[in-house]
């Protein structure tokens, strides 16, 4: 089998779930960070249905999304590691959903209509990243025209900001409620795909020092001030928990 590659755009959470899922997994790969608008290209080069990252090129076809690249590592567990679909695979997966349809969706906007409309230039080392030279340069001269696409693209703003703050702190409470009867983990007593989302789609908002990532990001005012209100929620803990003994 020839090494999958994971096409991935440095700072997404979506990304970083698969990555964390491969690596789990102990399946070889390689990551290649691709620039904004070149991974639509290359997905629509390599069959994908679907133009977002992540997206992995494997000998059995393109795999398109975090959970389905998370269903391809249960196919081809190299490592040998248990099974991340837990005792009720329904019950876990109807939490994953969830997570990545709410969730993942409203960090990211909550994230960025900051970062993006107060400080565009600090986001722009962590898109470039990880890129080729060529796309690098493309990138930092191509940056203020890339900014107002990504803005309408996810449809940022202050009153959008906020709206998303909201949907997270809903989210949370679900999530502290999951939590609130001391489980270890999400669904059982098992570590499975719906923790490893919660931890790499909330990962941005806790920042642990395990995270490839985030742990050198810049971070906007009003994040860091969730950050602060929000760091001794059940939720953020557990996250914290869950790169500290899952992301190895
Ligand atoms: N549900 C998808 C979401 C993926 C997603 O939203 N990816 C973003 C980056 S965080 C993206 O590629 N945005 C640009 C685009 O869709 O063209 C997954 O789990 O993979």
């Amino acid at each position: 089998m020839n090494a999958p590659v994971l096409y991935v755009f440095n700072i997404s959470h979506y990304c970083e779930k698969a990555r964390w899922a491969l690596d789990y997994f102990g399946i070889e790969h390689e990551a290649r960070h691709v620039m904004p608008g070149a991974h639509r290209i290359i997905a629509k080069k390599l069959g994908a249905k679907r133009g977002s990252v992540p997206f992995l090129q494997t000998d059995d076809g393109v795999i398109a999304g975090s959970s389905a690249i998370i269903d391809w590592c249960e196919d081809h567990n190299a490592g040998k590691r248990t099974s991340l679909s837990g005792a009720d695979p329904q019950a876990v997966r109807a939490i994953e959903k969830r997570l990545d349809d709410v969730v993942g969706v409203h960090v990211r906007r909550f994230y960025y209509s900051d970062a993006l409309i107060n400080a565009p230039a600090s986001v722009r080392p962590i898109f470039s990243n990880g890129l080729p030279i060529l796309q690098r340069a493309a990138v930092t001269l191509g940056w203020s025209r890339i900014v107002p696409l990504m803005i309408k693209g996810m449809d940022l703003g202050i009153e959008q900001g906020l709206q998303s703050r909201a949907v997270v702190e809903a989210e949370l409470d679900w999530l502290d409620g999951l939590l609130a009867d001391g489980r270890p983990y999400l669904h059982g007593n098992q570590w499975t795909r719906a923790d490893l989302t919660a931890a790499a789609l909330l990962g941005p908002l806790a920042a642990p020092k395990e995270h490839p990532i985030t742990a050198k990001a810049f971070f906007p005012s009003t994040v860091l001030k969730a950050m602060k209100d929000w760091e001794k929620r059940p939720t953020l803990q557990f996250v914290g928990r869950m790169y500290a003994t899952h992301r190895l």
